[in-house]
């Protein structure tokens, strides 16, 4: 059978009846093009290609008898690291471009220049505010959201070489000393990017030691010019996430309304559109259609879960199989994640693909250009393609198909929320009982599963065996990105997954808790913090933890997955998370095998520098196994009981 149809126990039946539709229409997928590609290069795939200038492309053989050296001299070292630092100055690009968006729509909303939007969280205002050393006593909301924006601008303008505001404001005390003492502690995110390109073009940087020390610094741009910053002001700007029960999977689509499909990341937008869903239903209903059906694909799909409760549509590699649904009405989508590809699909079901960046544009898609001053109008014309897809849908009676899968799941567990949950077992002190579960072995560790759907592994279910293979180890498991979506499809979210999958100690503590909560059942094993950027939301709970205990975060015993990653940005996240001495586990291989140095620093080295490591496996039982041995070795180092 073909490798995209083929099944496990947690196969998403609607990915395969969509993989036939398309298969009977002649539509070539992702996957297919895949299966084209393979074998992909060899030399890309261990990092040692060098394109970054004219006397190349070269490439290196670390195995037989090819060339050692590049055109300029340059060694399989020097160019797996230039070129793994360039990958990863990609994602805290995507990061931080994201982030900034937000700190000037913060700015423009203190000066009344967006007024479709507002502050909507003043507790986390002033929360970030007073971190910030932002006076807040007797000062408007806009006198303080316009300082915490400027404060935010203030770190991508900043030439005095002191460490960014967001780093001083939102480490502890501990790590920020340990950053520092390792040269990590970055100023100017603009500047760190412009700094890394230069390093890596050609006749630079050749110390790969250097280079590596500039990836973790990259991370570090990742994390405070774009993750934390992006979850703070988000949470100013559209509210703090709180618990919810969301349906999830393709049954959230529905035939008889307008279905809007939004992908991307950016809430400035998508919040908008389910703003104005529900004021324009009457006009939907002009058309014929029940109403207007806003669902989330991909990261904008937890950031709308988290907050609204809006539908919870699917990952990215699902992106394609909604289109080939055919009752999408329109696609609108911001930025990153966004295939080229999925213009030529909608093409084939009408359906109206709208681009709305600047620098995110295709030649196939309606572009309407979204700016905050304009938000109300710009989301009327967007919903009004939407209402004129759905009408040529029913007009000439273009037939869908909707698979039946669904699914429920638990989001909107920021660190907030979670601390007011368990306040339910103990108001005085909320993190005590999962510290106290730690300390006693009912729960063996945590770990954070993070990022992408490679279709490369997507269809072994390495995440949903993995984490199966995690909890029956009494292992917890927290969510963001996609792989969120992959876990909620699979039931991972939900308290009867608890009975399922849990170990009985977890089980004994899960159970425990929801009933504290009131919820009158157990807390799901796999809890939803968020989007990509909401991995800020994990170091956050991280750092509170090992705040509480009194340690460093590199001692405590937990761990980061990326089990099936993609993109760039999943790389400068893993690079902050090895920045603060956490292992990392990441499937398929990142492109570092060519360089022995590289291998010798993420796996040995680093490890007794930082405690930063990194684990490569693709077999999901077998990674299960690596991640539980570094957590039991953890505990050991704390005197923990190793049950
Ligand atoms: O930022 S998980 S495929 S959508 S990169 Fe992209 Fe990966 Fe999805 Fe979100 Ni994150």
């Amino acid at each position: 059978m073909d490798e995209k149809t083929k099944r496990t126990e947690y196969t998403n039946p609607g990915d395969l009846e969509l993989f036939r539709k398309a298969e009977q229409e002649n539509l070539p997928l992702g996957i297919d093009r895949l299966k084209k590609m393979m074998p992909q290069c060899g030399f890309g795939e261990l990092g040692t290609c060098c394109v970054l200038c004219y006397l190349g492309p070269c490439r290196i053989d670390p195995f037989d008898n090819g060339p050692k050296l590049g055109v300029c001299g340059a060694n399989a070292d020097v160019i797996v690291a230039r070129n793994f630092l360039r990958a990863a100055v990609g994602g805290a690009s995507s990061h931080a471009g994201h982030a900034r968006e937000l700190a000037l729509l913060l700015l423009e909303v203190a000066e009344g220049k967006a007024p479709g939007y507002a502050v909507r969280d003043e507790g986390k205002l002033l929360s970030v505010a007073g971190r910030l050393g932002v006076p807040t006593d007797g000062r408007t909301v806009q006198a303080v959201a316009g300082d915490v924006a400027r404060k935010a601008l203030e770190d991508f303008g900043r030439q005095d070489g002191k460490p960014m505001n967001w780093i001083r404001a939102r480490s502890t005390r501990k790590e920020y000393e340990k950053w520092e003492k390792l040269g990590l502690l970055v100023s100017n995110p603009h500047n760190e990017i412009e700094t890394a390109m230069h390093r890596t073009s050609m006749g630079n940087d050749a110390d790969p030691l250097n280079l590596w020390v500039a990836t973790l610094r990259m991370g570090m741009v990742d994390n405070f010019a774009g993750l934390m910053l992006a979850t703070d002001l988000s949470d100013i700007l559209f509210g703090t996430p709180s618990p919810k029960v969301v349906s999830a999977n393709y049954a959230v689509i529905l035939p008889g309304s307008v279905n809007v499909a939004c992908h991307g990341h950016n809430p400035i937008l998508a919040s908008k559109l389910v703003e104005w869903a529900d004021k324009m239903e009457a006009e939907a209903k002009g058309a014929g259609a029940d109403g207007i059906n806003v669902v989330g694909v991909c990261c904008i799909g937890n950031e709308l879960a988290m907050r609204s409760g809006a539908s919870y549509a699917g990952h990215l590699a699902q992106a394609e199989l909604f289109l080939v649904t055919g009752a999408i009405d329109a696609m609108v989508v911001d930025m990153q994640c966004i295939w080229p590809g999925l213009t030529t699909i909608a093409k084939c079901y009408k359906t109206r693909f709208i681009t709305t960046a600047s620098f995110v544009r295709n030649p196939d898609a309606i572009h309407v250009e979204f700016h905050p001053e304009h938000a109300d109008e710009r989301a009327k014309e967007i919903l009004r393609h939407a209402i004129a897809g759905f009408r040529e849908r029913k007009t000439a009676g273009l037939a869908t198909h909707v698979p039946r899968a669904s699914a429920k799941m638990l989001t909107g567990i920021s660190v907030e929320a979670l601390v007011s949950v368990l306040s339910a077992a103990n108001a005085a002190d909320p993190l005590a009982p999962v510290v106290d579960a730690v300390a006693s072995g009912d729960i063996l560790g945590a770990v954070g599963i993070v990022g992408c759907p490679n279709p490369k592994l997507r269809y072994s279910s390495m995440t949903e065996r993995m984490a199966a293979e995690l909890l029956r180890n009494n292992v917890l498991i927290v969510t963001t990105g996609c792989v969120n979506h992959i876990l909620a499809h699979a039931g991972f979210l939900t308290a009867e997954a608890t009975e399922k999958y849990a170990g009985e100690k977890l089980k004994k503590v899960l159970a425990a808790l929801g009933k504290a909560a009131g919820l009158g059942a157990p807390l799901p094993p796999v809890l939803h913090m968020g989007s990509c950027v909401d991995n800020s939301r994990i170091y956050d709970l991280l750092a509170a933890l090992a705040g509480k205990i009194g340690i460093e975060i590199s001692q405590l015993p937990v761990a980061g997955s990326a089990p099936e990653f993609i993109t760039e940005k999943a790389i400068s996240i893993a690079s902050f998370f090895l920045a603060a001495g956490i292992l990392v586990h990441v499937a398929p291989p990142p492109r570092v095998f060519g360089s022995p140095f590289a291998i010798g620093l993420l796996t040995e080295k680093l490890p007794g520098i930082n405690g930063g490591k990194v684990l490569v496996e693709t077999d999901p039982e077998k990674a299960a196994a690596g991640i539980i041995s570094h957590i039991r070795a953890k505990r050991q180092a704390l005197g923990l009981p190793l049950p």
